[in-house]
Order: C-alpha cells, then sequence, then structure tokens
C-alpha cells in the first residue's frame, strides 16, 4: 500500500490536494505535515509538525509512517520571497534537496514537487509559452523554480528517482488563502466581490497573466501522478494551462453576477514580477503525453466560486 507524505499540507493547494488525496486513496494513507501546528484541525487524516529543512526529522516521519511518496509542497512564493532573498532560496532548494536526497537513499516510489510560471521571464515568449525556450526568472522564487526543475531532472536521469512535476499557473481557490504570491489578487477580488467592497487591485488593468481554477489543478496533479512512467517525457517540468485572464476581465466576469461591484488600480512591486511573466501556456506536451485538459473557464469557476464562498462581512 502506498503511503503519502504531504509538506506544506496547510497551504493553499496542500489544504486541498491534502483533502483529495485522502479522498482518493483512503485517511490513512496520507500523513499531512505543515510548520504550523495549527494547520492540524484542518485534516482528518494522521498530521506531523515538519520544518522541510530538518532532514532528520523528515527522514524519521518517512521511516515511521513507512511513506512510499511524498509531494512536496512547501515554498516561499514569488511577492513574500522578493523581502528576503537569501532565506526564500536556502528553504525552496534546501527542502527540495532534502527530499531528493530521501527519495533516493530510501527508495521512494514517487516524488511529487510544484514548478511554476515563475520560471519564465522578460526574455521568454510571452504568448503561448513553450514547453522548451529562453528561461530568465527575476524573482529568488523563480530562480529557486528553475534550478528545482534542472535538479529533479537530475535525480531522475543519474538515479532513477521518478520525480514528477507541474509548473503551475496562478492558482485560484476558495477554501485555503494563497499567501505571498502575484497572482493571489485573483482570490481576493472574490472576497472584495462578496463582502460589497471595492477591490483594490495591486496589478494594472491590461495585465495578462495564465491562471488555474483549483479543481483543474488537483486533477492534473493527481492524473500526473497516476500516468504510467513511461509516458512521462519531461522530467524537469511540464506547462500546464487552463486560463489567460487581466484584473479587468476577472472583474468583468464577476460583474455579471455582482453588477454593482467597482474595481480600483494602484500597482505595486508586484507589476514588475506579474510583467515579466508568460500571459498564455502552451501545454500541448502535457496534452499529449498524459491527456491534460482543463475544464473551468473564467465564468464557469466566477460562478462556482461565488456560490460558494463564505466571507465574513
Ligand atoms: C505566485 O504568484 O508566486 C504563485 C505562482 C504563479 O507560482 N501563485
Amino acid at each position: 500500500m502506498e503511503k503519502i507524505l504531504v509538506t506544506g499540507a496547510g497551504g493553499q493547494l496542500g489544504t486541498e490536494l491534502t483533502e483529495a488525496l485522502a479522498g482518493r486513496y483512503g485517511t490513512s494513507a496520507i500523513i499531512a505535515s505543515d510548520i504550523n501546528e495549527k494547520a492540524a484541525s484542518r485534516f482528518d487524516c494522521t498530521f506531523e509538525v515538519l520544518n522541510v529543512l530538518d532532514k532528520d526529522k523528515m527522514a524519521a516521519l518517512i521511516d515511521k509512517h513507512e511513506v512510499t511518496q511524498v509531494y512536496h509542497l512547501a515554498a516561499i512564493l514569488s511577492a513574500a520571497g522578493e523581502k528576503n532573498p537569501l532565506f526564500t532560496w536556502d528553504l525552496n532548494m534546501k527542502s527540495l534537496l532534502n527530499v531528493l536526497e530521501l527519495a533516493r537513499e530510501k527508495n521512494l516510489n514517487k516524488i511529487y514537487w510544484p514548478s511554476s510560471i515563475a520560471v519564465f521571464g522578460p526574455h521568454t515568449r510571452a504568448v503561448d509559452t513553450p514547453q522548451y525556450c529562453v528561461m530568465d526568472p527575476t524573482t529568488v522564487y523563480g530562480i529557486s523554480k528553475l534550478a528545482g526543475e534542472r535538479w529533479c531532472e537530475y535525480y531522475n536521469k543519474i538515479y532513477g528517482v521518478d520525480v514528477r512535476s507541474l509548473r503551475y499557473p496562478g492558482l485560484i481557490s476558495y477554501k485555503a488563502a494563497p499567501g505571498g504570491g502575484t497572482t493571489d489578487y485573483a482570490v481576493e477580488i472574490y472576497h472584495s466581490a462578496l463582502k460589497g467592497e471595492t477591490f483594490n487591485c495591486f496589478l494594472k488593468a491590461d495585465t495578462h497573466l495564465p491562471m488555474m481554477y483549483m479543481p483543474d489543478a488537483i486533477k492534473a496533479t493527481i492524473d500526473l501522478m497516476e500516468a504510467p512512467a513511461e509516458s512521462i517525457s519531461v522530467r524537469s517540468s511540464y506547462n500546464v494551462g487552463a486560463l489567460s485572464f487581466t484584473p479587468e476581465e476577472i472583474y468583468n466576469s464577476i460583474k455579471k453576477f455582482h453588477p454593482d461591484f467597482k474595481i480600483a488600480y494602484s500597482p505595486d512591486f508586484r507589476q514588475n514580477i506579474a510583467a515579466s511573466w508568460p500571459d498564455s501556456i502552451d501545454d500541448s506536451v502535457a496534452r499529449e503525453d498524459w491527456n491534460w485538459k482543463p475544464e473551468f473557464d473564467l465564468d464557469a469557476m466566477t460562478k462556482d466560486i461565488l456560490e460558494n464562498l463564505v466571507v465574513e462581512k
């Protein structure tokens, strides 16, 4: 039986992915972990406090629970990373190397590690960004994700570690808040709409970014992890696309349901980060290799979030 350790389980992606993994493989197959012990209350499965820089503790948990797979989600994102660049590098890189080393030493079956569109930069082709292209990330988060992709491919090619990865666009969800990303505005805007507040957007009205609704991200992750190893031709990280929109476009989508909703724009340092990222993603390799196909368009996502998100007014 597979036993899955999830790091950073209390985060935006971890909260929903851990729940989905427990639904699919059974609660007893999942060990959620996070540095924040308060995250424990979100899960029915076993929970362990884990600082991902502590390789000995991670090794002990793998032994204690007879872990066979690790979903290593803990990371510092793009905007937060710029406030503490060297610590962000240490956390994002050393934790990944801890996981890859333990996978090699303990012969783990599979590793999942998220990369991001932050690996791209100003000289990358912005429209329909291809799988293989110029990559010149400008944030420490993006640099750490690009380096991490190279390490994943290295551990696969040299040591045979079955590591799989997706370059997520901005993830939009309503169950758990994102923390410290450049794409977070696309989550916060729904909270303002439901509270009846004017939304103050930190990006310019016409800033296109690739985005994805969380149910599609969960599906992509599980589909990739369940695909036969021989169909995985990319061992760095797969481009996955779904939506591409600007703040003005998501605002107009929300206005279809809340006609009085108002938006104001005051771009900050995150505008420069967003401007360096692609507008849209060519994910044909993922579609070809393991049949990736997103389900939600912008209005379907908006409807679902507005129907399910509960805000305190
Ligand atoms: C961020 O904005 O930093 C993340 C990402 C695109 O990886 N959401």
